[in-house]
């Protein structure tokens, strides 16, 4: 501990961050952030210590969503920062408010070691930099950072030097007002009523309508609208991948559009003649071209429509406005109508049908990862929180259709593997007291695996489901459908189980379903964190990966 009583920059630096409201910090410590973190951590802020700088921002990620706010992570400079490049632009295409506190090498010194231009790095991922240089104005740079990261719902990171952070503060002891308090209060934006006129107008003329909703939808409120929408001209619901289970308990959703969609919601998405998409940016994988509904007609309502979209045409037709302001005035501008899509028929099938009914043979002592996630799905309690993360595995975990959005996370917009243990760490930093389950192929799993650690040294409440295929599925698929050779991407069953011991975390391997409720039950009486390891057969393939690498027949 410093013995010098006078503030140093780094003190006026950690208070400014805790005025801001920050509580908790996903950190890795080096030279240029650990005076600074000690700061806030003696302020009451919240260390997560992670074993990566990858994971400090990734589960920083999952925090910002799930706490809806700016969310904090911190790593040193140089090799601490290089090591952030994957989950940044994933950060930035999710949109996710952050501040990320790096260090900076030494001005004073001719040389450093750990060196590196660090703003065009940064700035190539979308996120922005700022270099705070000068040191009377870094507390107003850091109420700036938030600022922005609120204003412009993207990554901000901020270095600073660490010679500088340690010089004696010799400015004024007071601090900016924070941004929660300069940010402009504003209302919903409503439609105009024109753009409502036009838009009721093809609405009432077509017969086979889907209401999907996205993320917008989901974070202005608008399900009940939606819902009151699709009732009103009789037609279906369906959602976006990280919007999934907005309307888990409604007969007439389809479940998810896009590359998830569930054998039942397919058919009735081609029969769609007409889609409102509610908040959603129609993205390429939520079918946003059009590809799953053929002859339908597209209408945005969204604050911010567009034609196209991540290099597709795709809504012809626009409502501006927040989504719930502008369901809610179409629903009112719509006459009632006799004629309806749904019917009791309808509702039987979503009901009753598999999410995927192809026949797969199993080899015994496998799995069928459907049948794991039908079981997880009858025996984990509803009220624990769901992180599904990537590979071939994740269209499965998607598919619990009693599990609603709320408690429901993924974040898939880099594609990239590695960031279900993140996920699941900032999920359960942003809802203490709630268990987290997170559903992970092998391959990710294995990719940052020694965050098993942070979860048993943090005492958090996760349980790491992992769809061991042995494999990188998805690259396994892919390459079958080729005829090129496999090997690259097999690696066989590894002992998860015996990984999560050595972790300190108690785990079990699953080649049979038999004992899961017990598992269940003992988990739920118990504390902490599990590993369990479900062997999967590499031979069950997903619809999504069918259609899109139709696999080889086999040799008689
Ligand atoms: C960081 C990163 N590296 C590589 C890839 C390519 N990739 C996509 S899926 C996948 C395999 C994932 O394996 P696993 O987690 O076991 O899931 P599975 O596909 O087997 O279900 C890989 C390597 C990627 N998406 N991201
Ligand atoms: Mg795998």
């Amino acid at each position: 501990m410093n013995p010098d009583p006078k503030p140093r920059v780094h003190d006026l630096l950690a208070q400014a961050f805790l005025q801001e409201g920050v509580r908790t910090c996903f950190a890795l410590l080096g030279d240029a952030n650990m005076n600074w973190a000690s700061r806030l951590a003696r302020g009451g802020c919240r260390m997560i210590y992670v074993r990566h700088e990858h994971c400090a921002v990734a589960a920083a990620m999952a925090y910002a969503r799930k706490a809806s706010d700016v969310a904090v992570a911190t790593v040193t400079c140089g090799p601490g920062l290089t090591q952030i490049i994957t989950a940044l632009p994933a950060a930035v295409r999710a949109r996710l408010p952050m501040v990320i506190f790096a260090g900076e090498s030494p001005l004073k010194s001719g040389w450093y070691n750990q060196e590196l231009d660090q703003a065009p790095l940064i700035a190539a991922t979308g996120a922005a930099y700022h270099r705070l240089h000068l040191v009377q104005r870094m507390p107003v740079a850091v109420r700036d950072a938030f600022l922005q990261a609120r204003r412009e719902r993207r990554p901000v990171v901020i270095g600073v030097p660490f010679d500088l952070q340690d010089r004696p503060w010799t400015g004024p002891n007071t601090l900016p007002r924070p941004s929660r308090e300069l940010l402009p209060q504003l209302s919903p934006i409503p439609p105009h009523p024109d753009d409502v006129a036009r838009a009721a107008k093809l609405i009432g003329n077509a017969r086979r309508v889907v209401v999907l909703a996205g993320l917008g939808a989901v974070e202005s409120g608008a399900a009940p609208a939606c819902r009151a929408l699709a009732a009103k001209v009789g037609g279906l619901l369906a959602t976006t991948l990280p919007a999934r289970g907005l309307f888990h308990d409604d007969p007439y959703c389809i479940g998810i559009s896009g590359s998830y969609t569930p054998e039942a919601g397919l058919e009735y998405l081609k029969e769609a003649d007409f889609v409102i998409v509610v908040g959603g940016s129609l993205a390429y994988y939520a079918g946003g071209g059009g590809q799953l509904w053929p002859q339908a007609q597209m209408l945005q309502v969204d604050i911010d429509p567009v034609a196209v979209a991540q290099g597709q045409e795709v809504a012809r037709h626009h409502l501006r406005a927040d989504a719930r302001l502008g369901v809610e005035a179409l629903t009112a501008a719509l006459p009632s109508r006799n004629d309806t899509w749904r019917s009791e028929s309808i509702a039987a099938r979503i009901r009753d049908s598999k999410p995927d009914s192809l026949a797969y043979d199993v080899a015994p002592g496998l799995l069928d990862p459907r049948d794991v996630v039908e079981a997880l799905e009858k025996h984990l309690p509803r009220d624990w929180e769901l992180v599904n993360s990537g590979g071939h595995c994740s269209w499965f975990f998607a598919q619990m259709p009693s599990r609603p959005q709320a408690r429901f996370l993924t974040i898939r917009e880099f594609g990239a593997i590695g960031n279900g243990l993140s996920f699941a760490i900032g999920v359960a930093a942003a809802r203490p007291g709630d268990t987290v389950v997170l559903f992970d192929g092998d391959g990710s799993v294995m990719m940052h695996v020694q965050e098993l650690e942070t979860i048993g040294r943090h005492g958090l409440r996760i349980l790491v489901v992992v769809a061991n295929d042995g494999a990188y599925g998805s690259e396994v698929h892919k390459l079958r459908a080729e005829g090129f050779p496999e090997a690259g991407s097999v690696f066989g069953h590894c002992d998860f189980a015996g990984i999560a011991r050595g972790f300190g975390l108690p785990g079990r391997t699953f080649k049979s379903l038999d004992g899961l409720p017990q598992a269940v039950a003992e988990f739920a009486a118990g504390g902490g964190g599990a590993v369990w390891d479900f062997h999967i057969s590499d031979q069950v393939l997903s619809p999504s990966m069918r259609r899109a690498h139709p696999q080889p027949a086999k040799k008689a």
